[in-house]
């Protein structure tokens, strides 16, 4: 695996023609923002570039894609992944693929492709990709600034987690140079609930555990409250800050049940403290303040042990 600069995936991406973008696993708004600003971006270049179609992409971001997936890899095609973590990050169809470049923000991050651009100092990947653009000529258009936006501006809450910094507002600034459309986005992202995801809350506050005075909240949310609230997994992105933002709490964990069996864990955490490090011991990872994991438990067996991994506060 070769490490490369920004200039120097400039010049990988460059060198060729055809590309195909992969996305992780239960897309966010910055993987998929991503792909389509590097799709569009290297057609500009008149390169041929597809998005290949994510099986769990949700409603709220199907836009971002439109006019640029295709199925599968075709012969020739350099496959090149966004805000992928480690390949246990990639849905199962993509499994095998072999990787030419990855660009990504995460921090104990895992190699798997020839090539890797990786700053985990990057609030979003949609900053490094717009660096990789900008660097080979492309000027944003509005449905790039709109991608662009959405990549930044979800990885960031909005601009208020503590990874946001003067780059993350100058990459926003040059999006509002091109769209209208930001305030919308932000209307559309961060200032609209569902009505199954505020039921969802409701269920949560009355049934989350408090340790340590209230500075630890588990969150475990068995497959069937879901089922009975009906909640989509449109409704479910990003649930995990939820029990984070209760006054107190300093350390967030919410674990949901996937039919496979399988426990999916989320981190939330204040600046102080440091989510990836628990996700870790679970084989996870992610950021300081925002880390997953899977783990192969029943849930009330997982509870503890996310118990038994938090830090003494
Ligand atoms: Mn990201």
């Amino acid at each position: 695996m070769a490490k490369l600069t920004v200039s120097e995936t400039a010049a990988y991406l460059r060198q060729r023609d055809c590309f195909a973008i992969v996305t992780h696993r239960r897309p966010d708004g910055d993987t998929l923002g991503c792909a389509a600003v590097l799709c569009r971006g290297l057609r500009q270049l008149g390169k041929t570039a597809h998005v290949l179609e994510n099986p769990e992409i949700t409603q709220k971001y199907a836009h971002l894609l439109e006019g640029l997936t295709k199925t599968s890899v075709q012969e020739g095609d350099t496959v090149v992944c966004v805000d992928v973590a480690a390949d246990t990050m990639l849905p199962e169809c993509f499994k095998g693929l072999s990787f030419g470049l990855r660009i990504d923000h995460h921090r104990g991050d895992r190699s798997f492709s020839e090539h890797e651009l990786v700053i985990p100092t990057a609030a979003a990947c949609g900053q490094i990709v717009y660096d990789v653009l900008t660097q080979m000529g492309v000027s944003l258009d509005v449905p790039m600034a709109n991608a662009l936006y959405t990549a930044i501006s979800t990885d960031t809450g909005c601009f208020r987690y503590p990874n946001t910094k003067a780059d993350t507002f100058r990459v926003a600034a040059a999006c509002a140079e091109v769209s209208q459309d930001l305030a919308m986005l932000n209307q559309v992202l961060f200032e609209t609930n569902s009505l199954a995801r505020l039921k969802m809350q409701g269920w949560m506050v009355e049934n989350a555990r408090f340790l340590c005075d209230g500075q630890i909240c588990i969150c475990p949310i068995p497959l069937e409250i879901e089922k009975e609230i009906g909640v989509k997994e449109d409704d479910m992105e990003n649930i995990s800050g939820f029990p984070r933002s209760i006054e107190g709490v300093k350390i967030a964990a919410t674990l949901r049940q996937e039919g496979s069996g399988k426990v999916k864990l989320s981190v939330r955490c204040l600046p102080e403290y440091d989510a990836s490090a628990i996700c870790q011991k679970f084989g996870g990872g992610g950021h300081r303040g925002a880390a997953g994991a899977s783990m192969m438990l029943p849930m009330e067996e997982a509870v503890e042990a996310v118990i038994a991994a938090m830090p003494q506060l």
